[in-house]
């Protein structure tokens, strides 16, 4: 199996953790040194760099949210001069001002290595051809699998994203082997290419998908797989701590590698902000080691995760962090049961006769919190065929009460009526009256 970099991907564990308190405490140095943010928040408590003994007492030091950046916006989260940044990127969010990230030479040179390390660990090396199919943009993820794809010497098609007839073209005559986008596009592009005639598992070469940008489900894994006759890889990362590239699957998929030379993670309950069980799921919390142009000290990612240190069988000792669940932010309370869109979608995509694409609508009566479930039926489900279709909805209702203990309404819709998104799904609907 391909190791990128293998001092530093094969670590041992305690090995590792010196290097990571070494650089943690240079860090320290370097952010009360030169980021007025980080000097004032570590003054406000008294905190100097030379505090910090061991890696636990990162815990003292205060959480850093995405209020920091938007209240800061655009530059004041940098730590080094303008005439040193050679990159901008944000990311939009749905509210509220961007999140601003700038990149000197060395942090360029450093996010193309660890998206090298994260590619080659999926099997794609030299002789691949990957078409990049994220948005071009201020987004991170296109521009940071370029880099990484370039350097392991794959050749890349920079195709963007949208235009599904034309990303299908070019996959068959230019021999595209890797598709790297948000799984929701995979899907869709795969459905794309049966309406043209075009079976992808057959008529085109693609091997990998390198997948990113958005939660799925082990199902829907499962689903863009069989249609495509590939191995899909999860891979996630973040635009406030330099993007793709913290971490990624190896091609015996059991958890993402993090890169832990360049990033320490946290685990914590993101009600009382304290460490959880190891192995425990609570909210991903990261210090960036060694980053010039933005370097945060214990950003609250609010996804949900749990950790795993256990070597892996593929040679590399990096820990693993499993599957995003969910956001803290996109759980929802109904009627006093927590619910999380990723459970919503593990019901249904395992439901024969319906569709992976899904909206989850948000309602209100007075006080009283519902949801309504859209689900897309198969194309080989005959909408006139009524018993057929109250057999699937029924069979929906009852997995729906099983997992959530819930009795959401449930809509099962024509095939293709949902709307597609070219880059992330935005999977639920608030349409509350009461905000
Ligand atoms: O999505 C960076 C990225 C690009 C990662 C390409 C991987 C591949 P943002 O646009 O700032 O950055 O969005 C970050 O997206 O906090 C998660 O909620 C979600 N997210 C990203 N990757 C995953 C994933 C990029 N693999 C936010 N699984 C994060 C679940 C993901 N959620």
């Amino acid at each position: 199996m391909q190791i990128w970099n293998r001092e530093m991907e094969c670590m041992p564990r305690e090995k590792m953790e010196a290097l990571q308190l070494k650089r943690l405490k240079e860090t320290l140095v370097y952010v009360y040194e030169y980021s007025p943010l980080y000097r004032k928040k570590f003054d406000k408590i008294g905190f100097k760099p030379g505090d910090l003994k061991q890696l636990s007492d990162l815990r003292k030091l205060p959480l850093t949210t995405k209020d920091d950046f938007r209240d800061n916006y655009p530059f004041g989260m940098f730590a080094v001069p303008m005439d040193k940044v050679v990159r901008l990127h944000a990311s939009s969010g749905t509210t509220g001002r961007m999140t601003v990230i700038g990149c000197t030479k060395n942090d360029m040179e450093l996010w193309t290595e660890l998206l090298a390390r994260v590619i080659s660990m999926t099997g794609v090396g030299s002789s691949d051809v990957t078409q990049i199919a994220f948005g071009y943009g201020l987004f991170t993820g296109a521009h940071g699998l370029q880099y990484g794809m370039e350097r392991v010497g794959a050749t890349v098609i920079p195709i963007s994203s949208g235009n599904s007839e034309r990303q299908l073209m070019l996959m068959k005559d230019f021999g595209t082997t890797v598709l790297v986008s948000t799984p929701t596009y995979a899907l869709h592009l795969g459905e794309t290419a049966i309406k043209m005639g075009i079976d992808p598992k057959k008529d085109l070469k693609v091997k990998y998908g390198l997948f990113g940008g958005e939660a799925f489900s082990e199902e829907y894994r499962k689903e863009i797989e069989e249609r495509w006759g590939m191995l899909a890889t999860d891979n996630y990362g973040l635009s406030e701590c330099g993007g793709p590239g913290y971490s990624g699957e190896c091609a015996l998929i059991c958890g993402q590698h993090i890169a832990e030379d360049c990033y320490i993670t946290e685990i914590i309950d993101p009600v009382t902000l304290e460490p959880v069980k190891p192995g425990e799921k609570g909210e991903v919390v990261l210090t960036t080691l060694g980053r010039e142009a933005v370097p945060v000290i214990r950003y609250r990612t609010k996804d949900i995760s749990s950790i795993n240190y256990e070597p892996c069988d593929c040679g590399r000792t990096t820990a693993r962090l499993s599957k995003i669940s969910g956001r803290s932010d996109d759980m929802m309370v109904i009627r006093g049961v927590n619910v999380f869109p990723s459970q919503i979608e593990s019901v249904l995509v395992n439901i024969e006769g319906l569709a992976p694409h899904y909206q989850i609508i948000r309602y209100n009566k007075g006080f009283l919190e519902d949801l309504e479930i859209r689900v897309e039926v198969n194309e080989n489900i005959f909408t006139d065929n009524y018993s057929q279709l109250e057999a699937i909805e029924e069979k929906l209702k009852q997995q729906l009460y099983k997992t959530l203990a819930l009795n959401p309404k449930v809509k099962l819709v024509e095939p293709h009526s949902l709307e597609r998104s070219p880059g992330k799904a935005k999977r639920v609907v608030d349409m509350r009256e009461f905000k």
